[in-house]
C-alpha cells in the first residue's frame, strides 16, 4: 500500500513517520509512504502557498494550484488514486474509515493548513477527514493519525503479540488492566494519593491460574466498557461468557440487546442535551456580551 502526504512541513510528517510501528513497516517494505513539500509544486519565485480570503476576513487560504499540481504530478507516479484532505469540516475519522482505507492501493493526503484551503479543491478530493471535534494547528497530525492506524491494518505491519492485544478493540471492548512488576509497589512519587488501593497487583493475575485469569480479564473489560464507554457495547460482539459478565454487572435480564437499546437511549439523551445547549446559544445569540 502507497501513502503520499503533501504538506508545508515535511520535516515534521518525515520524523514522525520513521519511528515506531510504522518506520519500520517502511523500512521492511510493507508500506510505501512519499512526503512532498507543497512549496515544491509552486512556480512563483517566493514558492508562495497561501493568499488572502476574498471577500476578506483574517487568516490565509491555500492556494488552489499548488495543491491541485501535487495531485496530478502523484497520481502521474502511483496511478489510480485515493485523495483525502484532512479538515475540521470532513467526516470523523473512526476504525471503520481506517479499515475502508485500508483497502485502497494508493492513498494521498493533503494537509490543510492556515484557515483552510480554497474550495475549489475539493471538487479533485474524495474525502474529506477530521480527526475529532477539537482544533489543531493543520493536517499534519491528522495525517499521521490516518496513516498510523492504516498502516496497522496492513498485514504484517502489527506483530502477532499486538494483534492478539488489539482483538479486545476490534471486537468492540476496551482493553483489561495491565500490570507488571513489582506485585506490591512502594510510594515512589511522594504525591498524596486518595488511596493505596492500587498498590497491589490483582491476586488472580498472579495465580498461575490460566483459565481464572482470562475470565478476570473478560470481567474487567466488560465492566470498564460498561462504566467508561456504554454505547460501544451497541456495536460489540460478545461471547457467551462476556454476556453473562454484562448481564451480571447490571443486574437484569438484560441480554446484549437491551444494552445496545440502553447505548442507544444514552446517545439520544446526548443529543437532546447538545440540541437543547444549540438552542440555548441560539436564543442567547443577540449580542449580549
Ligand atoms: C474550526 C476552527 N477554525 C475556526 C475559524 C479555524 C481553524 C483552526 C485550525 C481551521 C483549521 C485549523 C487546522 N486544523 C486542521 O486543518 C484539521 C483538523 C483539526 O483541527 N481538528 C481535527 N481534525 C482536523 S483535520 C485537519
Amino acid at each position: 500500500m502507497t501513502f503520499d502526504l503533501v504538506t508545508i512541513f515535511p520535516t515534521m510528517v518525515t520524523q514522525a513517520l520513521d519511528t515506531g510501528i510504522v518506520g519500520r513497516a517502511i523500512a521492511r517494505g510493507l508500506l510505501d509512504v512519499t512526503v512532498h513539500d507543497l512549496r515544491a509544486f509552486t512556480s512563483d519565485r517566493h514558492r508562495v502557498v497561501d493568499d488572502v480570503p476574498y471577500g476578506g476576513g483574517p487568516g490565509m487560504v491555500m492556494k488552489p494550484e499548488p495543491l491541485l499540481r501535487a495531485i496530478a504530478a502523484i497520481e502521474r507516479a502511483r496511478g489510480d488514486l485515493w485523495v483525502i484532505l484532512t479538515t475540521p469540516q470532513g467526516e470523523r475519522f473512526t476504525q471503520d474509515v481506517a479499515r475502508e482505507l485500508g483497502k485502497r492501493p494508493h492513498v494521498a493526503i493533503l494537509c490543510g493548513r492556515y484557515e483552510g484551503v480554497d474550495e475549489r479543491v475539493r471538487r479533485e478530493v474524495d474525502q474529506e477527514i477530521s480527526i475529532g471535534d477539537y482544533v489543531v494547528s493543520g493536517g499534519e497530525l491528522p495525517a499521521l493519525v490516518i496513516v498510523d492506524a492504516v498502516a496497522r491494518l496492513v498485514p504484517g505491519v502489527v506483530g502477532d503479540e499486538q494483534s492478539v492485544a488489539d482483538e479486545s478493540f476490534n471486537r468492540g471492548l476496551l482493553d483489561f488492566p495491565q500490570y507488571t512488576r513489582p506485585p506490591v509497589l512502594q510510594d515512589v512519587s511522594g504525591r498524596k494519593r486518595h488511596s493505596d488501593d492500587g498498590a497491589r497487583v490483582p491476586e488472580v493475575l498472579l495465580s498461575g491460574h490460566h483459565a481464572a485469569i482470562r475470565r478476570w480479564r473478560k470481567r474487567e473489560a466488560v465492566a470498564r466498557t460498561l462504566a467508561r464507554r456504554p454505547e460501544l457495547l451497541a456495536g460489540a460482539t460478545l461471547d457467551d461468557e462476556e454476556q453473562a459478565c454484562l448481564r451480571e454487572l447490571i443486574g437484569e435480564r438484560a441480554s446484549h440487546e437491551s444494552v445496545a437499546a440502553r447505548g442507544q437511549e444514552n446517545d439520544v439523551a446526548k443529543r437532546d442535551e447538545e440540541d437543547s445547549v444549540t438552542r440555548r446559544d441560539e436564543g442567547e445569540n443577540n449580542g449580549s456580551h
